[in-house]
């Protein structure tokens, strides 16, 4: 039986993860913050009692900026895997914290690898770091890949972009089974309130509800590639077990603006929008009751924001066999559907 060690289990493809390896038979080992409120929603489902005796779903305090803890944990339980995904990993909140992001981010993934070096663990552990493909920053090729040059933006950016070095280094330099899976933004119904997706799904569900009357939002041209977690985290999996460690992007090949992304969504809602002004005064407007659903607020514009990303999956579908099953409008669908559940009930 293989055991994986998940940072950031407690997060959107952490918990994914955490389900997938269960069903594959592994022991999973998590790493979980100390928080004053519960921080396990995402994996109440498959928390496991510590009294539960064979239990093989096991949650480890610790932190990225604590190397101690994870060089207790690692040590212990000298894991066959392990998947690096905990960071601060908002864009727009790595601006306002510029060094605590670097301190997780980039240097957290330091003390990781340190661990398996130090441990003697160079033979025995794989290293996946949750690279992205924020790293780009704003060039102008059209579909990215691995030998794209990378020109990070962003706080996130440049910290993400230091941990795909220094995971290619401890490849290169000792060995070590380290690879990068450079992964454009991939969604679900458990996406964090407080990226663009789930902040619209959320608020356009009150809005059809009436229990909320605006949704401010910043830069509604930008382009992303968006794809499902969950098919996400299989090429995640897939890529520590391919023959040798390297580097991978996964994406859907495809992108949409997050106006688009706000019509698809109104689609399901059976709201119709008049767009009207432009810059920080442009509104959507509700076309049945004249009312403005829509505004921008400036808070919401970043210092530097990427303009446009679209993904080329070529080198994991030719050597992972791995496909993005989920399409735009089923994965909007599922976002949906799970928020009006909510509100109705
Ligand atoms: P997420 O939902 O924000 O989850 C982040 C996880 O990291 C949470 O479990 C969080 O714990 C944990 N964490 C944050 N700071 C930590 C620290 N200092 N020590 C220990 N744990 C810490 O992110 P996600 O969407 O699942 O993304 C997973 C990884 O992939 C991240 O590294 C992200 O940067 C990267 N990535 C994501 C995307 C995407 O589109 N989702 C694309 C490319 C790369 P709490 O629950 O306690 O906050
Ligand atoms: O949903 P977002 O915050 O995601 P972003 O910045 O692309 O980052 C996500 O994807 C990265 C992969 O490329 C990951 F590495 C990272 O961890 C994270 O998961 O913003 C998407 C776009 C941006 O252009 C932003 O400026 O939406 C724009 N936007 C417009 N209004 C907004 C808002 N973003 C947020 N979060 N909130 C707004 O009100």
């Amino acid at each position: 039986m293989k055991s994986a060690f998940i940072t950031g289990i407690t997060g959107q493809d952490g918990s994914y993860l955490a389900e997938f390896l269960l069903k594959k038979n592994y022991t999973v080992h998590g790493l979980k913050r100390r928080t004053s409120t519960f921080n396990t929603k995402r994996i109440d489902h498959i928390y496991q009692d510590p009294s539960i005796s064979n239990r093989n779903l096991i949650l480890h305090h610790g932190d990225l900026l604590d190397a101690s803890s994870l060089n207790n944990i690692i040590s212990k339980i000298k894991p066959d895997e392990i998947y690096n995904l905990a960071a601060q990993s908002h864009v727009a909140v790595s601006f306002e914290q510029p060094e605590y992001t670097a301190n997780a981010d980039a240097l957290g993934t330091v003390r990781i690898l340190e661990a398996i070096k130090n441990f003697n663990l160079i033979k025995k552990t794989k290293f996946y770091q949750a690279s992205t493909s924020e790293m780009f920053g704003n060039i102008s090729e059209k579909k990215l890949d691995e030998n794209s040059i990378f020109k990070p933006i962003s706080p996130y950016g440049v910290s993400k972009l230091f941990s795909y070095w220094i995971t290619k280094n401890y490849r290169d330099s000792y060995g070590i089974f380290a690879s990068n899976g450079i992964l454009f933004n991939h969604e679900s119904p458990r996406r964090g309130e407080t990226f663009v997706t789930q902040k619209i799904v959320t608020a356009l569900v009150k809005i059809k509800f009436n229990l909320q009357s605006c949704l401010y939002l910043g830069n509604l041209y930008a382009k992303r590639d968006w794809g499902h977690a969950k098919d996400y985290i299989v090429a995640i999996w897939k890529i520590l077990q391919h023959k040798k460690a390297d580097d991978f992007c996964i994406a859907t090949g495809n992108n949409y603006s997050i106006k688009e992304f706000i019509e698809e969504v109104l689609k399901y809602l059976d709201i119709k929008i008049i767009w009207k002004g432009k810059g920080l005064s442009e509104v959507g407007i509700n076309k049945k009751n004249n009312k403005i659903i829509i505004a921008i607020d400036k808070r919401y514009m970043r210092p530097n924001d990427i303009n446009s990303l679209i993904g080329d999956s070529a080198k994991a579908k030719r050597e992972l066999n791995w496909n993005p099953k989920v399409k735009f409008e089923e994965l909007i669908c599922e976002m949906v559907k799970l928020q009006i559940d909510i509100y109705k009930k």
